[in-house]
């Protein structure tokens, strides 16, 4: 395992501390013991990836063609796949995930990012409209050019998943990128700024720069020569990128935070539904902007669901991230630690019952320190109250029931995200139907988290603006340019 006890930049084709000398600490949120420091980045840092980053473009890179780059991106999820271990324990020691889960998930994923887009550049075609009479007008054909340099801001909570997930698709359009990782989570980026020198990327192409949001994130986004920047992270963090790149007429996409509903209908199959909201509300101690952290339940089915969801919940093993059979691990820090377990005292306030959880889980030795929290079903609630209409993002979640259709869906609607949600029903018509008036970016009937990248991933009202994946992503991440030609 190679993780240094320093990670650097990784700026026009080298290994550099940030301009300040300065650095920050990585800790594990499982010991809160120190992994690495980073370098604390500012201004400097990112105009000199700016300088690099352009320098890439007027060069070799600029000339390459679609085929090249997508084997680029294969050579790089090859290369993430044969340091697989080293790259899951990374994650799990950075964020406190289980390590099964890093090298179940995160890690495979991230290298199914980089081939998808590999894949989808190769099979890019343009628009093109005859115009005029029998199309003998005009002919118009659409160009996609690259934007030029993209800054791409992250969050901790799938670091190198969400970070592959920006990158693959800035570099297949022909960008060249500036990569800002979380503080809490720096240390898979550098593992994949390893990869990209070792698969020979030309200098520039690929920049990553450490440090602290305000500082450096913060100087991307309002760098006038970052054409674009896609941004993952809390809505409130969103709000501010936003001000910050709009007196520059930037493109931006913000995927931020949710408070999706999991609206269980009476006629659902029972089993797979509990499994799967158990599912929906733990996975990544519920740190995952899809969690399904209210379940809506059908009255009449209520008392039988909640019985079976804290039972199999109460089952759940909390314990060391390192542990194969570990399901869920420690959130990413003491603070948000604190923060979830605010929310749960808040709900209690509210008149809230703890049904399971609602503690810190008595662990042994190194662990004793860590940031674990039970998984946490609280019922009780009026769904209007803030534990159940706010984000928490840990492992808390909260049960409703409603006794109409018309009822579920003011509910599920009754919050200021629009993420996802997860409709458990057998009848088909009512499936649709309540989809098409949920007022959210996605929906998944009878599954949670199915994921096909080629469909559009992004949220409405405050989780987000705009939209990534598939052919968004090219879009996103390139500039159509439309040629007429009068014939
Ligand atoms: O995220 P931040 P935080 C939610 C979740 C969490 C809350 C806050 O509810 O409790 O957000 O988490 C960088 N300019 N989500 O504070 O600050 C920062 O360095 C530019 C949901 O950890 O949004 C990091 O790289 N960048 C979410 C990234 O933004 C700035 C995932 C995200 O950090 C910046 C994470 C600035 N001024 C948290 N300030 C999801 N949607 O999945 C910070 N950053």
């Amino acid at each position: 395992m190679t993780i240094s006890t320093t990670i650097s930049n990784y700026i026009g084709g080298s290994f550099v501390p940030a301009r300040s000398g300065e650095w920050g600490e990585n800790l594990n949120p499982a010991t809160a013991e120190v992994i690495n420091r980073f370098p604390r980045s500012g201004a400097e840092d990112v105009s000199a990836a700016v300088d690099a980053a352009e320098q890439a473009l007027v060069g070799e890179f600029g000339e390459w063609g679609a085929e090249r780059r997508a084997v680029l991106l294969e050579a790089v999820a090859t290369a993430i796949e044969s340091r697989l271990h080293e790259f899951a324990r990374a994650e799990s020691q950075d964020t406190g995930k289980p390590v099964s889960l890093a090298a179940r998930m995160d890690i495979p994923r991230a290298c199914e990012n980089f081939r998808f887009f590999a894949g989808a550049i190769r099979h890019q075609s343009t628009d093109c409209h005859t115009t005029g009479p029998m199309g003998g007008g005009a002919l118009n054909y659409t160009l996609r050019r690259p934007v030029g340099i993209a800054g791409l801001i992250t969050p901790w909570n799938l670091p190198l998943y969400l970070l592959s997930w920006k990158v693959a698709p800035a570099l297949a359009m022909g960008n060249a990128v500036i990569a800002k990782p979380s503080e809490l989570s720096p240390t898979t980026a550098a593992l994949l700024a390893e990869v990209f020198e070792d698969v020979g990327v030309p200098r520039g192409v690929f920049n990553l720069v450490f440090g602290f949001g305000p500082e450096v994130g913060q100087a991307l986004v309002e760098h006038p020569r970052v054409g674009l920047i896609s941004f993952t992270g809390g809505t409130q963090t969103g709000k501010q990128v936003a001000v910050s790149a709009a007196p520059h007429f930037k493109k931006v996409s913000l995927e931020l935070g949710g408070k999706n509903p999991t609206v269980v209908f009476a006629d659902a199959d029972f089993n797979a539904a509990v499994e799967t909201a158990v599912r929906a509300a733990f996975t990544n101690q519920g740190e995952i902007c899809l969690c399904g952290s209210r379940i809506l339940i059908e009255a009449s089915l209520y008392d039988r669901f909640e019985a079976a969801f804290v039972e199999r919940v109460r089952g759940l093993t909390v314990g060391d991230p390192a542990e194969e059979e570990t399901e869920l691990g420690a959130l990413i820090s003491l603070a948000h630690r604190e923060k979830v377990e605010a929310f749960v005292q808040l709900a209690r306030d509210e008149g809230g019952r703890v049904l399971c959880g609602g503690g810190r889980p008595c662990l042994e030795g190194k662990l004793a320190k860590g940031a674990f929290l039970e998984p946490t079903v609280i019922g009780g609630l009026a769904s209007t109250c803030r534990a159940a209409t706010e984000e928490i993002f840990g492992p808390v979640v909260t049960l409703h029931s409603f006794t109409t259709e018309e009822e579920a869906l003011k509910k599920a609607n009754g919050v200021r995200y629009g993420l996802s949600a997860s409709v458990w029903t057998r009848d088909l018509n009512r499936a649709h139907r309540f989809s098409a008036r949920l007022e959210t970016g996605m929906v998944w009937v009878n599954t949670w988290l199915l994921r096909d990248l080629r469909v559009p991933f992004g949220g409405t009202k405050d989780s987000g603006v705009g939209r990534e994946g598939g052919r968004n992503s090219l879009e996103f991440y390139s500039e159509s340019r439309n040629v007429c030609v009068k014939l």
